[in-house]
């Protein structure tokens, strides 16, 4: 599997696939070419559905990350998530139709923690921290080995949520470090890289 909080070209690919909220993408990766729509005909597309975990220390954005990507809303007001929601949102790749089963878990700071059932049978992990809090972070390359060996078979996406909240200087700071390690840096509450994040994630878990 990549390693998965590495900034890896395939990234490049999915952060440009769909036009929409995040159109204007900023991913961390430079995507060179534009692929706007899917290879073939919506009935000759593979059709699978695929478990994804959303994970990440407590009001990091899981659920504004879902309720943006899901219905395209979102709201300021915090209500902790209490054990686990799921919603299912379709995704379209150039070869797939891919049903997204979004577990949308409560934040928790050691993953270890969390009951072993919402790690099985994951095809995906899209790990969230927020920029505006580096100790949802500071952690990171002890976490997703863990999250590895808790769950071998899914691929991983990190995103570096709440960009909104943090200005232009200590993007640029953050983007060009190696560490934390965020795949995108993301903002449920504009829309910027969230359509991205779960696009990559879609393709990677397909590359898997
Ligand atoms: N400005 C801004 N606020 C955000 C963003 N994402 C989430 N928030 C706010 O952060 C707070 C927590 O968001 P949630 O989505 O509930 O976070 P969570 O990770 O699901 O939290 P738990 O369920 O407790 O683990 C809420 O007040 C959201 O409105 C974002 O991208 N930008
Ligand atoms: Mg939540």
């Amino acid at each position: 599997m990549d390693t998965p909080h590495r900034i890896s070209t395939s990234h490049a690919v999915g952060a440009v696939a769909h036009a929409g909220a995040d159109a204007k993408s900023t991913s961390f990766a430079t995507a060179k070419k534009a692929v706007q729509r899917p290879g073939a005909p919506s009935d000759q597309l593979l059709k699978c559905t695929k478990k994804i975990i959303l994970l990440g220390h407590f009001g990091v954005g899981k659920s504004s990350l879902v309720q943006r990507f899901v219905h395209s809303v979102f709201s300021a007001e915090y209500q902790s998530t209490i054990g686990v929601k799921v919603d299912k949102k379709l995704v379209v790749t150039p070869t797939h139709e891919m049903k997204m089963v979004l577990w949308d878990i409560e934040g928790a700071p050691d993953q270890t923690s969390l009951p072993r059932s919402y790690f099985a049978g994951a095809h995906g992990i899209l790990y969230v921290c927020d920029v505006t809090r580096s100790s949802t972070y500071r952690d990171l390359s002890k976490t997703l080995p863990e999250l590895v060996q808790k769950s071998p078979r899914a691929s991983i996406v990190v995103i570096g949520n709440k960009m909104d909240l943090v200005g232009e200087e200590q993007l640029e700071e953050m983007r060009a470090l190696e560490n934390p390690g965020f795949d995108f840096l993301s903002s449920a509450g504009t829309g910027e890289n969230v359509e991205t994040a779960f696009q990559t994630l879609a393709r990677k878990i397909l590359a898997a």
